[in-house]
């Protein structure tokens, strides 16, 4: 007969290899799951961060137990802007890519980031998901080793100011430390506006405007809630400048090894992110002025007319326009 502490000892033994098998079997679940990992510079309150767990929800419904999607926010994973490298290296799955990243590497995506081409958010999915947007996608996958699923709105670029001040024509914004985010074509944008651009990572604004490192900084007006940057702002002026859209991409590596069933799961999942966004997005535009009165800033409307030819006769004579391929700004302004 076993003595009681064998007999413990053999179910101790029993019950720890019980417990090493459930987690192997477990480990080996996550290793066969295909990791998505999402990097954003976006903060937790912004749609377009709440927009992944919409992506996140609709693939582990249509597509259970093949896909580990981690969202990681506030620039996290990746610094702003290094996202799409960090993708065609295959080091990461997921994220949003801007105009101005793809412009870096596909020069005529330049179009899209000028001043007062998009004219609102029907006409940017029209163009996107139209004959201009597949044509233009592909040359992205092409060059830049990523696949866009869909087009999300970041929302309509406007002028935020740290001190308020009369701002009328682009003149106005003589001398003004315009934060841009860090690229030559963002930068030239925020100088076709009239002001002087300080480039400056997405993370680091709300401490430049609070320390006055910067004057001022342009973002859609969503994201100035989101971020706070009412907080240390006290005018808005509605420029309008840009309306602008982050495209959600993904890694070619991880894309061409899909099976097509899941590559129609993942697209879907994209384009119900992208709804997501863009509804609430759109509906909180229309309804956020008087949030920021109540918090005490000036919401002022300058001369459209003044700045939208100043910043189009800028674009028209730049380096920019020259890469623009022949009769693409007129088919872009017919698109309807
Ligand atoms: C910004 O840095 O101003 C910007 O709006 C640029 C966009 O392309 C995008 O990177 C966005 O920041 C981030 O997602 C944070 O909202």
């Amino acid at each position: 007969m076993k003595s009681v502490s064998t007999l413990r000892r053999h179910l101790l033994a029993a019950s720890a290899s019980a417990l090493a098998l459930c987690g192997m079997t477990g480990h080996a679940l996550a290793q066969s799951k295909i990791p998505m990992r999402i990097s954003t510079p976006a903060v937790p309150d912004d749609w377009h961060a709440r927009m992944w767990t919409v992506f996140k929800d609709a693939l582990d419904k249509s597509s259970p137990n093949q896909f580990d999607t981690q969202i990681n926010l506030n620039a996290a994973l990746f610094k702003q802007g290094t996202e799409a490298a960090a993708m065609a290296r295959g080091n990461l799955e997921l994220s949003t890519i801007s105009a101005f990243d793809i412009a870096k590497l596909v020069p005529e995506f330049s179009i899209f980031t000028a001043g007062y081409v998009i004219r609102n958010p029907a006409h940017q999915q029209k163009v996107f998901n139209g004959p201009i947007g597949e044509n233009l996608f592909k040359t992205v996958s092409e060059k830049m080793d990523v696949t866009v699923l869909s087009t999300a709105y970041l929302g309509t670029r406007q002028v935020n100011l740290r001190e308020a001040r009369p701002v009328k024509v682009p003149a106005d914004l003589k001398g003004i430390k315009l934060r841009m985010p860090g690229t030559k074509e963002w930068l030239f944008l925020g100088e076709a506006l009239g002001a002087t651009a300080t480039p400056l990572a997405f993370g680091e604004v709300y401490l430049g405007l609070k320390t006055g490192t910067i004057d001022g900084q342009d973002n859609p007006l969503p994201t100035v809630r989101a971020a706070k940057f009412y907080e240390v702002t006290k005018q808005l002026v509605l420029t309008s400048h840009l309306v602008d859209g982050v495209f959600i991409a993904i890694s070619n590596k991880t894309w061409n090894a899909l099976t097509p069933a899941q590559k129609q799961n993942v697209k879907a999942a994209a384009q119900a992110a992208a709804q997501y966004n863009n509804e609430n997005r759109i509906k909180e535009e229309g309804q956020i002025i008087d949030f920021f009165k109540q918090q005490g800033l000036q919401v002022t409307t300058p001369d459209l007319d003044a700045f939208r030819k100043s910043v189009q006769d800028t674009y028209a004579k730049s380096d920019y326009a020259k890469v623009w391929p022949a009769g693409l700004l007129d088919r872009i302004n017919h698109t309807r």
